[in-house]
């Protein structure tokens, strides 16, 4: 066992996986900012949370809406903090690619040298091996072994990385909207969608405190000796080798800061440049492993949410005000842009084509979820009837909605891009009714999108008109989405 060395791939592989895991838990804190409440049930009731990260309390009898729970951490726990969820999303899931990377290479070395005895135990007597390593140091005594780990080190070693790293994956896929709209059984193996989003924030706290213990037992063993194992890949170093580790070691932690002080300034600085740079790593896999998922949900009525939280306010502008007051009974809703035959509908007249319902999750970035019951039109009744030319590529949802409680206004009305694709899906419809009522003003009177693989900020509520187009960049800031443009978000959420 002692001539078990630490290859040059092994110390690399330690290098990058703090660099990656510091960054996934830093922009784990951004998305958890999001909304900073954690839950064990899907509709998260406002008060069913067990776990709450913000003093926030929202006015009781008053309207508001999951914005207004969000909170901005500080840039320092957060990357890259002061509320920016849309560039915590890119850099957590950049940092899973380098992670996951690293992670393979780690287990091919592993697998393909016997390095793997480090890990995996041999023999039961790892058991009683470990709680008298564990009596040891509670005694403040270093355990003796002849091996490179103690018995406690190798099954807490063994755990992090056979456990809780999987775990740590499969949970967050368990996130994943259109994983759980293909496959509605997965999420429940964890307990539903908060319970998975639970779980995988006790897991950061696990990897934190997997750090405070692994830090303190290299403390106890030597630290100037331990450092030269993993630095330098020398066993029993000399006083001298051993100060060399520990000031490569120092320089490795000062790459790492500095490289997130980078990270953290240029997002602060300029999201919109961070969004298109990273968008080129993350959105290619993001797409060839989510891309082909259609959703196929089927929730039962009794687990519809009561009272689910709503998400953006309802327009106020006169337009829109005087077609409610008249209960949208004079409005046409029209299909146009490039197609053969423009389509025009009142209400009553969209009632009257084959209705689509569905009872599905709904999934917010932001992390909330609620289930409710859709009833509308399948977006494929539309694309039969307009026909779209050989161009269209991409329909356009218009909205009512001018987006007056933001800040500065002017951004636009809010507006959502599908590809025909999606559009083509059957769980992809637009809705008028919703829990066996008319639609309410809130959740997106006259018509809301539903697209249930998506998350929530791709579903425009109030709906004007669709426009089949061959392109999105002229729209808008060219981002395909309301929130993508303005938020930084993407225009593909599967995940
Ligand atoms: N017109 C419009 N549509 C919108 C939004 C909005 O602000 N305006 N917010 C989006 C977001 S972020 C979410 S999560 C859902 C919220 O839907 P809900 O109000 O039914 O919860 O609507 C989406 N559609
Ligand atoms: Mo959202």
């Amino acid at each position: 066992m002692e001539q078990l060395g630490f290859p040059l791939l092994i110390r690399f592989a330690h290098f990058f996986n703090i660099l990656f895991l510091s960054l996934l838990a830093r922009s784990g804190v951004e998305i958890l900012g999001g909304h900073p409440m954690l839950y064990w049930n899907d509709a998260c009731t406002p008060g069913s949370e067990w776990l709450r990260f913000t003093r926030k309390k929202m006015p009781r009898g008053e309207f508001w809406t999951a914005e207004d729970e969000k909170e901005p951490y500080h840039p320092w726990v957060a990357l890259p903090g002061r509320d920016n969820l849309g560039i915590g999303r890119y850099w957590h899931f950049t940092a899973l690619i380098g992670w996951i990377l690293v992670g393979l290479l780690y287990l091919a070395v592993l697998i393909f040298t016997p390095e793997w005895r480090r890990l995996i135990p041999t023999s039961w007597s790892v058991f009683p091996g470990a709680v008298d390593a564990a009596k040891s140091y509670l005694s403040f005594h270093i355990p003796e072994t002849e091996a490179v780990f103690n018995p406690l080190q190798q099954l807490a070693y063994a755990s992090v990385i056979l456990l809780l790293a999987p775990l740590q994956i499969l949970t967050g896929i368990a996130m994943a909207p259109a994983v759980a709209g293909r496959f509605p059984w997965y999420p429940r193996i964890f307990g539903g969608r908060q319970a998975a989003r639970s779980l995988h924030f006790i897991g950061l706290v696990a990897f934190g405190a997997f750090t405070v213990h692994h830090t303190a037992i290299v403390v106890a063993h030597g630290f100037g000796d331990e450092l030269a194992k993993i630095v330098l890949g020398i066993t029993h170093a000399t006083p001298a080798e051993a100060t060399r580790a520990i000031w490569v070691g120092l320089v490795g932690v000062a790459v790492i800061l500095a490289i997130h002080i980078w990270a953290t300034r240029f997002s602060l600085r300029s999201p919109q440049r961070v969004q298109q740079l990273l968008q080129h790593v993350v959105d290619p896999p993001r797409r060839m492993i989510f891309g082909r998922l259609r959703s196929r949900q089927y929730f039962r009525p009794d687990q519809v949410t009561a009272d689910p939280r709503p998400n953006g306010r309802a327009p106020r502008n006169e337009e829109y005000l005087a077609l409610l007051g008249r209960s949208f009974v004079d409005w046409h809703f029209t299909v146009g842009g490039l197609v053969e035959e423009p389509l025009a509908f009142t209400l009553p007249e969209l009632r009257a084509l084959a209705p689509a319902t569905q009872i599905t999750e709904h999934c917010c970035i932001q992390g909330w979820s609620y289930i409710a019951e859709w009833e509308g039109v399948r977006l494929t009744e539309f694309l039969q009837r307009c026909r779209p030319r050989p161009e269209a590529r991409y329909l356009l949802f218009e909205t009512f909605d001018e987006k007056w409680e933001e800040e500065g206004h002017g951004l636009g009305n809010f507006y959502s891009v599908l590809d025909l694709e999606q559009a083509s899906h059957p769980q992809t419809i637009l809705a008028y009714g919703m829990n066996g009522k008319p639609l309410a003003t809130e959740y997106g009177a006259p018509l809301r999108l539903r697209v249930e693989d998506q998350l929530g900020f791709q579903m425009a509520k109030h709906v004007s008109r669709i426009t089949l187009i061959d392109d999105y960049r002229d729209i808008g800031d060219g981002n395909g989405n309301w929130r993508a443009d303005h938020l930084y978000y993407s225009d593909y959420a599967p995940i």
